[in-house]
């Protein structure tokens, strides 16, 4: 039996700005951090591809065989379908058994990479994220704000996907569509241009004075 609420955390930013990184460091020390309730489990997860399903969708986004790649409305609605799967199927369940949610991206990255980056309408991007969420906001969300420079040099010579296959003037709205949300909806921005250490310290001081409001 849990005795405490579940909890969605979520990590964004431009690619390569360290957020599987991080995730990796959250999720050792998280379990034994004594933030998360007695008997609580923590999930973790990613858009695109936290499901099954997903995990198909993130083929044809990302890597798409040939003539199959999406145009940006139906970019933005296989965005939207992985996310209600996910949503119903691995989120909402862990947050209701009183488990801990760290995901890799959820709705912010579809207003900073659809709406900022391809310029689709963000009104209509905000509707279908209240529908694929039925209207589920996550309790706290960490930008890592990086250079978008060094975000494309710590890539290196990786094989570049789709999405990141786009060049350097989508990724700069990108990244300022991240900043403009940031301050819109109360995310804590973390200078991410430190060592790996410093930055998992900044997210783990944020999250530690968070959790004692909620305890509060
Ligand atoms: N997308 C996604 C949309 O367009 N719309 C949406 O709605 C959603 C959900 C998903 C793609 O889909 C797009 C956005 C993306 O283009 P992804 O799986 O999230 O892709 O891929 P990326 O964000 O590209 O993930 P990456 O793995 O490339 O980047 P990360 O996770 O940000 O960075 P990470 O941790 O892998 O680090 C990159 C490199 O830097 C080093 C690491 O060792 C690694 O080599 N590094 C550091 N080096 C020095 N100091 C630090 N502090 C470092 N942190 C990491």
């Amino acid at each position: 039996m849990v005795s405490g609420k579940g909890r969605l955390l979520v990590l964004e930013g431009v690619d390569g700005c360290g957020k599987t990184t991080q995730l990796q460091q959250l999720s050792s020390w998280l379990p034994k951090s004594g933030l998360m309730p007695y008997g609580s489990q923590l999930v973790v997860t990613r858009e695109p591809g936290g499901t099954a399903l997903g995990g198909r969708l993130r083929q044809l986004l990302l890597n798409p065989p040939d003539d199959a790649d999406p145009e940006p409305t139906a970019e933005l609605l296989l965005y939207a379908a992985d996310r209600a799967q996910h949503v119903d199927r691995v989120i909402q369940p862990a947050l209701n058994s009183g488990n801990w949610v760290l995901s890799d991206r959820f709705t912010g990255s579809t207003m900073a990479y659809q709406g900022y980056g391809r310029g689709l309408d963000r009104d209509l991007i905000a509707e279908l994220e209240r529908i694929a969420t039925r209207g589920l906001i996550p309790d706290m969300t960490f930008w890592l704000d990086i250079p978008l420079a060094l975000s494309i040099e710590r890539r290196g010579d990786r094989q570049e996907d789709r999405i990141e296959a786009e060049g350097l003037a989508f990724l700069e709205r990108v990244s300022n569509g991240f900043s403009d949300l940031a301050d819109a909806r109360g995310w804590v921005a973390v200078v991410a241009d430190l060592p790996v250490l410093e930055v998992t310290e900044a997210i783990r001081t944020a999250l530690q004075i968070r959790a004692a409001a909620w305890e509060a």
